[in-house]
């Protein structure tokens, strides 16, 4: 006897349970999209359980190793949308100029606007997971994220910030903008991780 939530299908075994592929890029957000004039004063800073903090201008992370890497990404809302090459900077080179103290168990990222998400640190820090500048060959649009954004595929897509300013590394887990409304601390799209009782 299976007692278990029934479940759909997906069209295949990429796409978890009850989502949609859409071959449209779909923008999906809470708050205001910030147009930037340039990028003189942003900055991005990790810190929190960090051996040394760090403050990069968008010069120093251009001149970081790049990396490209290929996903599909699954957006709670149900839509899925695969094939997607971005191009940006390892979440690995980036802990390598901040070193993560080992005390650090998860990771708290920090967009415009104060939106914030949570993750765990082996997340974040998974080889297939980057700080995105581009997407399909293109300068990630404002209304995705420009000019950097997080991408952590194998979570639900709200985890992968668009907007990032800051990689807070943290002894604890705490909720972000979407955690505190319900939505799942950890969002595994395979296992259904939608809201918190899921
Ligand atoms: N800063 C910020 N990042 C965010 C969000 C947000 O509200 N604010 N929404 C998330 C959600 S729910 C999704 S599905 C993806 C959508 O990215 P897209 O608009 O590029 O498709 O961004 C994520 N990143
Ligand atoms: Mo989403």
């Amino acid at each position: 006897m299976y007692f278990g939530k029934v479940r759909k299908k997906g069209p295949s075994d990429r796409v978890p349970p009850n989502q949609n592929v859409t071959t449209s890029f779909p923008v999906l957000h809470y708050g205001n999209v910030p147009y930037y004039k340039n990028l003189d004063n942003w900055t991005l800073k990790i810190f929190g359980q960090v051996e040394h903090e760090v403050i990069l201008s968008y010069k120093e992370l251009m001149d970081l190793p790049q990396t490209t890497s290929g996903n599909d990404i699954h957006c709670v809302t149900g839509w899925s949308k695969l094939d997607n090459v971005w191009e940006g900077v390892s979440t690995q080179q980036l802990a390598k100029l901040a070193r993560p103290k080992e005390a650090a168990r998860f990771v708290i990222l920090h967009a415009e606007e104060n939106w914030t998400t949570n993750l765990p640190i082996e997340d974040f820090l998974k080889e297939t997971s980057l700080l995105a500048h581009s997407h399909n060959g293109e300068a990630l649009t404002p209304e995705h994220g420009f000019p950097l954004r997080a991408v952590i595929p194998h979570l639900y897509f709200w985890k992968s910030a668009k907007w990032l300013r800051g990689i807070e590394f943290s002894l604890e887990n705490r909720p972000g903008f979407w955690e505190e409304n319900g939505y799942h601390m950890y969002g595994d799209p395979w296992k259904e991780q939608r809201m918190t009782w899921d």
